[in-house]
């Protein structure tokens, strides 16, 4: 019984594609011919806030391409609302698998319940939501960001460890109530909150971008007289505050320690220079392991319920090493 049925849904397939040949359409994206069933994905990226974001919107792009699969993609410019309008409209066109990359952590519930109910398997990507019920995603691929709080703060506690005057840090967090900006904050407050020298004098959101980075950095620099370090959630904020510092008559890099996160080609090239001290890792290349995770969700196989990303640290002198085969 079931093999007939294979062979006529095999007789029937081998007729489509024989069909779609005849038609001599330009689509890349189609099945492999090797019995593998096309699969559409509807991805809803966070923005174009950083670079960063960029090299992962290319990542997803290209794996969607080499994986042969069909993506529906779309920016929301920052905004949950326009996430939430983009997979309502992914549920109602019926696409296989839906992933995307939440701006903020919560209010995500209702929708992925939609989802749930029409039977389209979530993946979250890069960023984490806080959903109590689980089932309602398949799985989460990327980093862990308190971790690279943590690692932001140890290199602190090093560079500080034979100082006994006090450390002024001010801090500009990414987005607000985005799972970066919460696990970045976190993270690197509990590793300097044993030594009471740190203190954190000031902490706002540039909301990831290089503009906001600096306008807010310039803020800080007339309210606070003495800043010793600056602790930004990425690198185009770090870029953006750098702007600022250079703006007041100081060096950065010198007069204001910086520590970022990201690693991307520019902050690298700053780091290379002198202008920033230590970048701790985030990659952005996701797109790969995303694919995969999605061919396996589509067939029902199961997949670990989080995936995390590898990463590591870059010291100046390690800057000046990789900067030329830096891919992003
Ligand atoms: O660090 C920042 C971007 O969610 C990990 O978002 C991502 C963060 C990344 O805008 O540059």
């Amino acid at each position: 019984m079931f093999k007939r049925i294979s062979a006529l849904l095999l007789a029937g397939l081998t007729a489509m594609s024989v069909a779609s040949c005849g038609g001599g359409g330009g689509t890349t994206t189609a099945g492999t011919g090797g019995g593998d069933e096309s699969i559409t994905m509807g991805f809803s990226q966070v923005g174009a806030e950083s670079g960063w974001r960029t090299a992962n919107t290319k990542s997803v792009q290209d794996s969607a391409k080499n994986a042969g699969i069909t993506l529906k993609f779309s920016d929301a410019q920052q905004k949950q609302e326009n996430q939430i309008k983009a997979i309502r409209s992914y549920i109602q066109q019926k696409v296989d698998v839906i992933a995307f990359s939440p701006v903020v952590e919560s209010g995500w519930d209702t929708v992925l319940k939609e989802a749930q109910n029409a039977k389209i398997p979530v993946i979250l990507t890069d960023r984490a939501v806080d959903s109590k019920d689980t089932s309602l995603y398949k799985t989460f691929l990327g980093s862990d960001f308190v971790v690279e709080g943590k690692k932001a703060g140890q290199w602190l506690v090093q560079e500080y460890k034979d100082s006994t005057d006090p450390v002024n840090i001010v801090e500009l967090q990414g987005t607000t109530g985005s799972a970066p900006a919460n696990d970045r904050k976190a993270g690197f407050a509990e590793v300097i909150a044993p030594e009471s020298k740190f203190k954190i004098v000031a902490s706002q959101t540039g909301d990831f971008t290089r503009a906001k980075g600096k306008e807010v950095m310039e803020a800080f620099l007339k309210s606070q007289p003495d800043i010793d370090v600056l602790y930004a959630h990425n690198d185009d904020m770090g870029l953006g505050a750098i702007e600022a510092i250079e703006g007041a008559g100081k060096v950065p890099g010198k007069d204001i320690k910086i520590i970022t996160v990201d690693a991307v080609k520019d902050g690298m090239q700053a780091l290379a220079d002198g202008k920033i001290n230590f970048i701790v890792e985030c990659s952005p290349l996701l797109g790969p392991q995303l694919m995969d995770l999605a061919k396996k969700v589509v067939k029902g196989e199961q997949v670990p319920a989080r995936v995390i990303t590898v990463e590591t640290t870059f010291t100046q002198e390690q800057a000046k090493q990789v900067l030329s085969t830096r891919q992003y």
